[in-house]
């Protein structure tokens, strides 16, 4: 028998993390007498008097949040990393290290209206909102070496309000997923002389079987090494360093491979598909000064579904405790989303 990638069991590994996933297509046809869980309920009104994200609505600080028109940032009432506090000693004890952590988080509201989301907002609208997300990283990045941006999206993934809003933490230390990014990306850049995520640019247009999107400026990909069923990837074909250096041409091509990446995405199983997602961009803050060439601008969207609007692949067992594993191949996954229409069922 031959090596097939789609039938036979093999390990892919991720060159961003330095970590293998196994990956076994076999299993894909087990029959499944798990958990299911109830859909997301769907219907949201637009304007809700008890949520604090809805314009007038007093949050849980006391705070009114104002009658906004358009995008809305405010400080989280309840941030997990705050500017100012008591530091703790600093300590190299091999088995007890600690460091200091300041920060703030900001929540982003991306339009006044609790029932529109990037399938019916309309083009300007969604470039409106990736502007309001550049200017925070700018404003942020001046001061903070990494500025999170991130979106939960439905309950599944934890996400405690419907009303559509994304979250911005920036910290002053570089949390673990971007500072093993960094190595890798500075190893890689140190061997080869190019930035790694472009040399899988071309790459993957070259082969195309992962591409899910491809437009002038961007391509979406499942990437090589994905360990969630449906995850992928966001990246630029001209490149660039960060979220701030993405010019007017990037940004407008950007709101249309994100409302048709949503539409995709809702469209596999009939529901607003959930996921986490976020940005990833060379380190700023005292960084900014520094020779940044490895780094590559991209996105990430992490969606836990797996079969159906309520099956959701577990990282539990082998995954806890040994490493991730998959049994659609990146192949497949890219397959079906490249097949589902780019406007939304409804
Ligand atoms: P998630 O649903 O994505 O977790 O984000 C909602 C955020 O909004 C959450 O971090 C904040 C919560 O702390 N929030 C306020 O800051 N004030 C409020 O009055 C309600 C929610």
């Amino acid at each position: 028998m031959t090596f097939n990638p789609n039938e036979h069991q093999h390990l892919r590994y991720n060159p961003l993390k330095d970590e293998w996933v196994l990956v076994s297509p076999h299993r894909a046809l087990r029959p499944w007498t798990g958990q299911t869980e109830k859909p997301a309920v769907e219907k949201v009104p637009r304007f809700d008097p008890s949520n604090p994200l809805c314009p007038g609505v007093i949050r849980a600080s006391g705070i009114q949040t104002p009658k906004y028109e358009s995008t809305y940032v405010f400080t989280n009432d309840f941030p997990a990393l705050l500017e100012e506090g008591p530091e703790p000693e600093h300590s190299d004890d091999p088995l007890f290290q600690t460091r200091a952590a300041k920060g703030t988080c900001r929540v982003i509201c991306y339009h006044p209206h609790s029932d529109v989301y990037f399938t019916n907002l309309s083009l300007g609208q969604v470039v409106d909102i990736i502007r309001e997300w550049i200017n925070q990283t700018r404003e942020l990045g001046k001061r903070f070496v990494w500025v999170q941006l991130f979106e939960n999206r439905g309950a599944m993934m934890g996400c405690s309000n419907p009303h559509p809003h994304c979250q911005i933490w920036a910290s002053s230390f570089l949390p673990n997923e971007p500072r093993i990014k960094e190595l890798n990306l500075r190893k890689y850049y140190d061997k080869h002389g190019r930035p790694m995520l472009q040399d899988y640019v071309k790459r993957e247009l070259q082969n195309k079987e992962r591409i899910v999107i491809e437009n002038e400026e961007w391509i979406v990909v499942v990437p090589y090494w994905a360990v969630w069923p449906f995850e992928t990837m966001v990246l630029p074909k001209r490149q660039i360093q960060r979220f701030t250096d993405a010019d007017g041409a990037q940004i407008e091509t950007l709101a249309k491979t994100l409302q048709t990446l949503v539409a995709k995405y809702d469209n596999i199983f009939k529901c607003n598909f959930p996921y986490s997602m976020g940005w990833h961009g060379a380190p700023t803050g005292e960084k900014l000064k520094e020779n940044q060439a490895h780094w590559t601008f991209h996105g990430l969207y992490y969606p836990p579904l797996l079969r159906s609007a309520s099956v959701k692949k577990f990282m539990v067992g082998y995954e806890m405790l040994a490493q991730s594993q998959r049994d659609l191949t990146a192949e497949k996954a890219a397959a079906v989303l490249r097949e589902q229409p780019d406007l939304r069922f409804e």
